[in-house]
């Protein structure tokens, strides 16, 4: 988790290496939509970049579990569509993976990208463009580097479009060591603390992604209750959960954060507690515990940013409840069929 920095720099350079062939690809009209694809961690990662393909390049994006594109391709994929498809998997050999791009590719034939830790994976050799990290991996079960550096590859490839972004973009190795040495304490503090039993991670937009990937890091390091929710949408309901033992913890967005302060601020009204990550301070009434860290990054570069304090706060979590981290109950590291 510490050493995460080194991994978004080879990030930032494999991106680099690839520069021109990416920006080509993105101008390229043989693609009417793209769909983004992974298992687990890497479906989660797909919820992030989605929302940031629409964004930043104006194409139609989707997140689809492989799975979901395996059994059921004809409900994603409609009739005179002709995709991309983005795949992203740490080992490149997960067989949902590997057999739903086989089965876009023979069915639709488009192009086919794909995001990875591991060189000679099959995944690679199945895909057009490959932007492969080896310094990405881990001996770790959980995905915590790979995923970072895999989430700051995407982010970067699709900032090239706008190149004066993409260079704002290399300061992130520099400002993740900052953020790391200036916040781990919290991280150890809340992790630790044993009056909370339930965590709630919201995020909506790209963020809902990253949310969901720390509320899998929460659920699967430590056994702890954990779930993910779109801000709003913790009020239809879920948010009958809260209590004096629960951390909320938001990851703010740039552009709809006064709605997001009043579901926190409602949610200590109801006795929990909340620890929020922004760029900038905000209200005390809403927060218990504040991350903020100006980074000067737009939310669309910079959100790989809080995920290794987040990691830490699962990390914490799951020695305090004599888990080992590394190796989750019942998970192994690829899941072959
Ligand atoms: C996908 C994945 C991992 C998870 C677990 C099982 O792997 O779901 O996210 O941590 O180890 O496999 P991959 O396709 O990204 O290698």
């Amino acid at each position: 988790i510490l050493t995460q920095p080194l991994a978004w720099q080879a990030a930032l350079d494999v991106v680099v290496a690839n520069q021109e062939v990416i920006q080509t690809l993105w101008k390229a009209e043989e693609y009417s939509d793209i769909i983004v694809t992974g298992c687990g961690s890497t479906h989660y990662l797909s919820q992030a970049v989605a929302p940031l393909l629409q964004r930043q390049l104006g194409r139609r994006a989707r997140p689809i579990p492989a799975s979901e594109l395996l059994l059921f391709p004809e409900t994603i994929i409609g009739p005179g569509s002709r995709p991309l498809l983005f795949t992203i998997s740490r080992s490149g050999q997960t067989t949902e993976t590997i057999r739903a791009t086989v089965l876009f590719k023979q069915r639709y034939g488009g192009p086919v990208i794909t995001i990875g830790c591991y060189p000679e994976a099959e995944l690679v050799a199945l895909s057009d463009l490959a932007l492969v990290m080896p310094e990405g991996q881990e001996q770790s079960v959980v995905q915590t580097r790979s995923f970072s550096a895999m989430l700051l590859a995407a982010q970067a490839a699709i900032a090239l479009a706008h190149e004066p972004q993409f260079q704002t973009m290399r300061s992130l190795p520099g400002l993740g060591e900052r953020l790391i040495a200036t916040h781990h304490d919290l991280a150890k503090q809340l992790g630790g603390d044993t009056q909370f039993e339930r965590f709630y991670f919201l995020g909506s937009g790209l963020q809902y992604g990253l949310a969901s990937e720390i509320n899998l890091k929460m659920k699967e390091m430590s056994l702890s209750v954990s779930e993910a929710f779109h801000f709003m949408e913790f009020r239809h309901g879920p948010m009958s959960m809260v209590n004096e033992h629960t951390l909320v913890v938001g990851l703010l967005s740039d552009t709809a954060s006064a709605h997001e302060i009043a579901v926190l601020r409602e949610m200590r009204a109801l006795g929990g507690k909340t620890l929020v990550l922004s760029e900038d301070p905000i209200p005390t009434e809403a927060a218990d515990f504040q991350v903020n860290f100006h980074s000067g990054l737009a939310e669309n570069n910079r959100a790989v940013l809080y995920l290794p304090l987040l990691q830490l706060l699962s990390y914490y979590r799951a020695r305090t409840n004599g888990q080992n981290p590394d190796h989750p109950h019942n998970l192994t590291a690829v899941i072959v069929l």
